[in-house]
């Protein structure tokens, strides 16, 4: 150990001092250490196995009932000045913030063993890559990140390799640090802290995945956002998919959803019938996050820093997504769903009976769903047919479109373009959705969620947003900006469009729009596919339908844009004067006559 990192080694002591494990472990990410992490999980409890026959290597965890989501009421970003963590984020001030969770950590881990688990964001390889260690006390969160990151030894290598100084020396070291304990696992002493000046993070009485798994939504987004801000990239709440061509070109897109709106599901989108016989396919790099930087060509470069997918299990179907289906086939493990008589995983969606729901009590349809809405599964994304070799290429993908999304059961079109940069700023920061079991409190209420990261960037949303801004420079080839609806319903409460497969109809629209082969039709809300613009052979879907799907409510809109400006007033005096200027110009061209529309 004494070779080890300077900075690691005595923080790794430190935090022993103050928890007081009865062992510590050095995660090396091995099979054999992964094997004997889940017989240990096994005997405790913490797993049950699944039947082997049908899913082999996949285990059941079920997570205390009251710790089955975000809390985003007790999730803290502690800049020392409360002004830049703006109004999207809860302030504590750090002193006070280490001092009440640092109580909480005191001897918390007496008898239990201390897992030091050294991971990275991104191919270990890769530039664009980051590091942290995450020490924690739950076997579940050491499993869960084996999947989700590149962890252990050549984590540590990285690690000790950006700690050395060019005279042997060693820093203080670039990685994340952050201190996980399930502590009690009680509501009323559980917090999630985030210190981004000193890329900290401490997480205390949750074992829910992105509380716990300190990798996922605290690194990789609040800290990331942090540091992509300071140095020129994003760290954003988006998939990446790769859409190849008939004509052998390979579009790269990132699209930013609010959590559980089918972000997985379209990052492994199969496409239509006769799609595939034309040569289309569709290649999955990430179903979250995805880090990006201008390229020297100028051009956005993405990665997916993850090397797992946390997905939302509910509504993964052979329907709704086959690839998903296959991917957790084996070696998987789910967390709070139900199980058949034969101890399947199950929950609402697939085919088959439930028996045992997702608390272990025997199925009652009184009690709820027998799957948990926000249960999941923890997979490697290399389990996923369409996963692609370019997730581990080190200088990533480049970003050909950018697409925003949410649930909007009325207004909102199916798809429309940005005019320009600004504009799309502006159409990500205006986005709303409705609140879904992902996070504690009420499921299905209309909340803005700018570029689908109100719950996860690590700093104002005025210096987001003028972060976002900053990438229309000289020398710049930046994505076209589209916003989606797939969740729009009709007057009798239905999805006007189909979805899942279908939205590649959509996504070539897209395609068609960036190589400049359709012109679509200019409104002040954007750019909408003209008539016949959209490929419907193949599709049932009625003719007015489609019309309300692509119509521009002027009125409506209106309404929207003032309810947007109101938006953005609670991100003054941050706001940028340029999103305020896009805002005023789209709701001044709301205002003309129809008639003056198609020239706007
Ligand atoms: C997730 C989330 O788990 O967004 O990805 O909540
Ligand atoms: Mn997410």
């Amino acid at each position: 150990m004494a070779s080890r990192l300077d900075a690691l080694t005595s923080w790794v002591t430190e935090v022993a001092a103050l928890t007081r494990p009865a062992n510590i472990h050095w995660c090396d990410g091995s099979d054999a250490e992964y094997a004997a992490l889940v017989q240990r999980m096994l005997q405790s409890g913490d797993l049950i196995e699944l039947n082997q026959q049908t899913h082999p290597g996949c285990y059941l965890h079920r997570s205390d009932p009251a710790d089955v989501a975000r809390v985003e009421h007790l999730t803290f970003v502690c800049h020392p000045q409360r002004e830049d963590t703006g109004p999207n984020n809860h302030w504590m001030a750090p002193d006070e913030a280490h001092a009440k969770i640092d109580a909480l950590f005191d001897g918390c881990m007496a008898g239990r063993t201390m897992y030091v688990v050294p991971y990275c964001m991104g191919p270990v390889d890769s530039p664009l890559a980051r590091c942290g260690v995450e020490i924690t006390d739950s076997p579940y969160v050491v499993a869960n990140m084996r999947i989700m990151t590149r962890m252990g030894a050549a984590a540590l290598a990285r690690i000790e390799r950006e700690g050395l100084l060019s005279n042997g020396a060693h820093s203080n070291g670039t990685f994340v640090k952050g201190l996980h304990s399930t502590g009690e696992l009680d509501p009323e002493r559980r917090y999630i802290m985030h210190f981004p000046d000193e890329l900290t993070i401490k997480s205390y009485g949750s074992g829910y995945g992105g509380n716990a798994l300190l990798g996922k939504k605290c690194h990789a987004l609040r800290i990331a956002s942090n540091q992509a801000r300071s140095e020129g990239w994003l760290a954003e709440h988006m998939l990446i998919m790769g859409i190849d061509t008939p004509w052998g070109e390979t579009h790269y897109i990132a699209a930013a959803f609010p959590s559980a709106c089918g972000k997985t599901n379209l990052s492994m989108l199969i496409p239509p019938e006769s799609y595939q016989r034309d040569g289309w396919k569709v290649r999955t790099i990430g179903d979250d996050i995805c880090w990006m930087r201008p390229g020297q060509d100028g051009r956005l470069w993405a990665i997916n820093p993850e090397a797992g997918f946390f997905g939302v299990a509910p509504g993964t179907s052979s329907n709704s997504n086959p690839n998903a289906l296959q991917t957790i086939a084996r070696d998987t493990i789910y967390t709070n769903v139900a199980l058949t008589a034969d101890n399947q995983p199950w929950w609402e969606g697939l085919p088959g009976t439930p028996v045992i729901d997702w608390q272990g009590r025997p199925y009652d349809p009184a009690n709820g769903p027998a799957a948990h809405p926000n249960s999941r599964f923890t997979v490697s994304a290399r389990q996923c047919p369409t996963w692609s070799q370019e997730a581990e290429a080190a200088q990533g993908v480049p970003i050909s479109a950018i697409v925003f999304g949410g649930r909007r059961p009325s207004l909102v079109p199916l798809v429309f373009e940005a005019h320009h940069w600004s504009h799309g700023v502006l159409v990500g920061a205006a986005m709303g959705s409705e609140t879904t079991a992902a996070a504690t409190g009420a499921v299905g209420v209309m909340r803005r969620d700018s570029m689908a990261m109100k719950p996860f960037c690590g700093y104002h949303y005025g210096d987001y947003f003028a972060h976002w801004l900053s990438f229309d420079r000289a020398g710049a080839r930046l994505p076209k900006v589209f916003h989606v609806n797939w969740f729009r319903k009709g007057r009798d409460g239905k999805f006007l469009w189909p979805g899942f497969g279908d939205n590649l109809r959509v996504l070539e629209w897209m395609i068609a729009r960036v190589e400049g082969r359709l012109d679509g039709v200019r409104t002040p809300i954007g750019i909408l596919p003209g008539p016949a613009e959209l490929k419907l052979d193949g599709l049932d879907i009625e003719r007015r339908h489609l019309d309300e799907l692509l119509a521009v409510d002027h009125t409506g809109w209106q309404t929207e844009l003032a309810a947007i400006g109101e938006y953005l007033d609670t991100c003054l005096p941050r706001l940028p004067e340029r999103l305020r200027k896009e805002q005023q110009r789209v709701a001044e061209a709301l205002g003309q006559p129809r008639q003056a529309d198609a020239t706007t």
